[in-house]
């Protein structure tokens, strides 16, 4: 039997819907305007879709965005007077840096720099120590968009066996700890798989809920899931072009083998990328009136 496909373009747009009403809300009631701040460094090519996407999502729930596109070559010291001015600016609610960073930056440097309060990637190490201790502060837009699908799709996690394949500080890691929290949609029991697992099939034939963000095309495939797994598909790999330049792209999970095994399973496009963008709209509607005191 095939799996039933969750559509993360269309839980988003659920989603975007009762954002764009909290949005006018809080213009109407406090006359203010959610403000999300996006800085980018050089010109990589997925990075400016994604913040692309990212930028028109905040114009579609009448957020203001304000993008940041830097120079590749930009300095570490010029990049942190930026972001301190951002972190003054009442006007900038939320704000981002998109990675990955050129080589020459320090990426710790750089998150940490950033405000806890305007962190809505949820990557400063205060919010990412939160999610550990299941205090209230910004989840990673990824992991957050993850267990929301999870959520309204009703997939049973409690005490379910969850394996993720994937031990990155922007989805692995935090996902785990997400999920592994005392919560509606978490309470399971979470295996952490990467690089150095010894026999990865192993544990990823174990799984109630496998999770794949490896970043590399379709390499979880049939014969490593069971019948009957709700499958989750981070990656969004570049795999060739379009003739028209379009990218063409594939998730970590072949998708075609794999979807007449599995209960459940995300498409790529359209499955988990879509709720990352609207998560990160939450977090900064959220950043906003926390600015308020609200
Ligand atoms: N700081 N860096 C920071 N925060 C993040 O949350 C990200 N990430 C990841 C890369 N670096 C980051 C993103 O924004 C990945 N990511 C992301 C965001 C959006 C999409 C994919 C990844 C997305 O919109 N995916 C579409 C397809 C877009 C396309 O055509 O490429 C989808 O349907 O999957």
């Amino acid at each position: 039997m095939s799996a039933r496909i969750i559509s993360g373009t269309e839980t988003a747009k659920q989603i975007s819907e009762e954002l764009k009403n909290e949005v006018a809300e809080l213009k109407a009631t406090r006359n203010i305007v959610p403000g999300l701040a996006t800085v980018i460094v050089g010109c990589d090519g997925p990075s400016l879709t994604y913040v692309g996407n990212k930028v028109t999502m905040c114009e579609k729930l009448n957020m203001r965005p304000e993008r940041h596109d830097l120079p590749a070559d930009i300095s570490e010291k010029e990049l942190l007077a930026l972001i301190a001015c951002l972190n003054a600016d009442p006007a900038v609610h939320g704000l981002l840096v998109q990675l990955p960073l050129p080589k020459h930056i320090c990426e710790t440097r750089v998150l940490m720099a950033i405000s806890p309060l305007k962190d809505v990637d949820g990557l400063h190490p205060v919010n990412v120590g939160k999610v550990m201790i299941g205090e209230d502060g910004f989840l990673p837009c990824t992991p957050a968009g993850i267990h929301e699908l999870l959520l309204r799709a009703e997939v049973a996690m409690e005490g379910a066996e969850v394996v993720v394949v994937g031990r990155s500080n922007i989805v692995g890691k935090p996902l785990a700890s997400l999920l592994m929290q005392k919560r509606p949609g978490a309470n399971a029991t979470v295996t952490i798989c990467h690089s150095q697992t010894r026999d990865l099939k192993q544990h990823t034939l174990r799984a109630d809920v496998l999770i794949a963000a490896i970043g590399r095309p379709r390499c979880i495939t049939a014969d490593m899931v069971r019948e009957g797994t709700v499958v989750i598909d981070v990656g969004t790999n570049e795999v060739g072009k379009t003739a028209e330049g379009k990218r063409i792209l594939v998730g970590d999970v072949d998708f075609e083998a794999v979807k007449e095994k599995a209960a459940v399973i995300t498409p790529v496009p359209g499955g988990v990328g879509p709720m990352t963008i609207i998560m990160l709209m939450k977090n900064t509607l959220k950043a906003a009136k926390l600015a308020l005191g609200a």
